[in-house]
């Protein structure tokens, strides 16, 4: 009998140019011994990996029948090992096959999420293992290999040595941290409303870099909520395009109009999207108004709100004048046009300061579930 070792693929299935797996158990060497060859086609010995530790190791993994597949590998431990491959399915596939017949059991774990037990110490290495085949950028990769090669140790040996002030320092940190570990789980959801025909389907595509969304000059275009995933600065975020709202809207519209109003209480951000040239004495509390004729509530307890002013590009003396003495969103106002991107841009840029107000440094501790967080809160008070 072959002795057990586990299979723990590294990078997400069918996507992405490299393939990673992780083997570990106390019969990880020994099939993997069996399985590869150096490019001199000499089989490892124990010693040959010994002295390789933690150093890239090129060679051949034997898929079969002649079959060879070129990997690079790390020998971390014996009882631990990282095969890097070419990404394509049946690459990665065959491999696991190899490793199967070997004795290996292939760990499908159900995705991880943010909640769980909150209580005991946390398996830095292991859950930032488990997390990293979820990633989807090469920034919360490197974060996720960062936590899982000690970022989470150093920074407990360091606190430990803090004044309770530095301490505290550091917990507030960690708590704006969090958030970017929070959105390795759930992207952070951003929801564009605001009344018809300000452009807010075409500030969508524009933040996407793509036509997702259907533009139009006649009001009332958009009906049904549009999402899109997308990353910026290499974190993920979530938008959502809604219909426009007005006063006496038209059947179909009054319906995708209602649609917001459940939205509304799950977004994180919202972005309140203006045409800054479009008449009445006062947009705000007209919109505030036909959006509360619909059941939202904009006043109590909805998310917190960027005010976009958009069509920018459009002469000055177009501007409603009442965009002078307007009040801000909560968290300010953007000017925007879809044909300048540098207001794109800009606009992009609040959305990462606002939803995530700390980035990690390199090798920096980032709590990557609940647990995590409570262990730092337990210990930085
Ligand atoms: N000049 C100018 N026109 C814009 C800008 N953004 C959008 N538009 C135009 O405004 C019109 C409406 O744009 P949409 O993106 O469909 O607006 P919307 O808010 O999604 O409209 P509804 O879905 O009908 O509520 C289109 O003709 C766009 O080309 C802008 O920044 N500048
Ligand atoms: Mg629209």
């Amino acid at each position: 009998m072959p002795e057990p070792f586990s299979i723990l693929p590294l990078t997400p299935e069918g996507r992405g140019g490299i393939g990673s797996l992780l083997i570990s158990g106390p019969g990880a060497e020994k099939a993997f011994r069996a399985l590869f060859t150096f490019q001199s086609g000499r089989a490892p010995s124990p010693a040959d990996l010994e002295s390789r530790r933690n150093r890239p190791i090129f060679g051949h993994f034997s898929l079969g029948k002649d079959l060879h597949e070129e990997v690079l590998v790390r020998a971390i431990s014996p009882t631990e090992l990282e095969i890097h491959s070419h990404g394509g399915g049946a690459i990665r596939s065959a491999i696991i096959r190899r490793l199967t017949e070997a004795g290996g059991t292939l760990r499908r774990d159900d995705p991880p999420t943010w909640d769980g037990p909150t209580a005991g110490t946390p398996d830095f290495r292991a859950e930032a293992m488990n997390l990293l085949p979820h990633a989807r950028t090469e920034r919360t990769a490197r974060l996720l290999l960062d936590q899982a090669n000690g970022a989470g140790k150093r920074f407990f040996e360091k606190a430990a040595g803090l004044t309770s002030r530095a301490r505290r320092a550091a917990l507030a940190r960690i708590e704006l941290l969090a958030r970017v570990g929070r959105a390795l789980y759930q992207a952070p959801r951003v929801l564009l409303i605001g009344p018809v025909n300000a452009g807010k389907s075409s500030l969508l595509n524009a933040i996407l870099g793509f036509d997702r969304a259907l533009v139009d000059p006649m009001a009332g275009t958009t009906r049904d909520v549009v999402s899109a995933e997308t990353i910026l600065g290499g974190l993920p975020f979530r938008l959502s395009d809604t219909a426009g709202v007005r006063e006496a809207p038209g059947t179909l519209e009054k319906e995708g109009m209602i649609r917001i109003v459940p939205l509304l209480k799950k977004a994180d951000i919202l972005l309140t999207v203006f045409d800054v040239t479009a008449p009445g004495d006062d947009p705000i509390a007209e919109f505030t108004r036909a959006f509360r004729a619909m059941g939202g509530n904009l006043d109590t307890g909805a998310p917190p709100d960027i005010l976009v002013l958009n069509k920018c590009d459009l002469p000055s003396e177009s501007r409603n004048r009442f965009w002078k003495t307007a009040p801000y969103g909560q968290h300010g106002l953007v000017e925007t046009s879809v044909f300048r991107p540098e207001t794109i841009a800009a606009l992009q840029q609040k959305l990462i300061d606002v939803l995530f107000p700390a980035l990690p440094e390199p090798d920096e501790f980032v709590p990557i579930n609940a647990r995590q967080l409570e262990y730092a809160r337990a210990r930085c008070r």
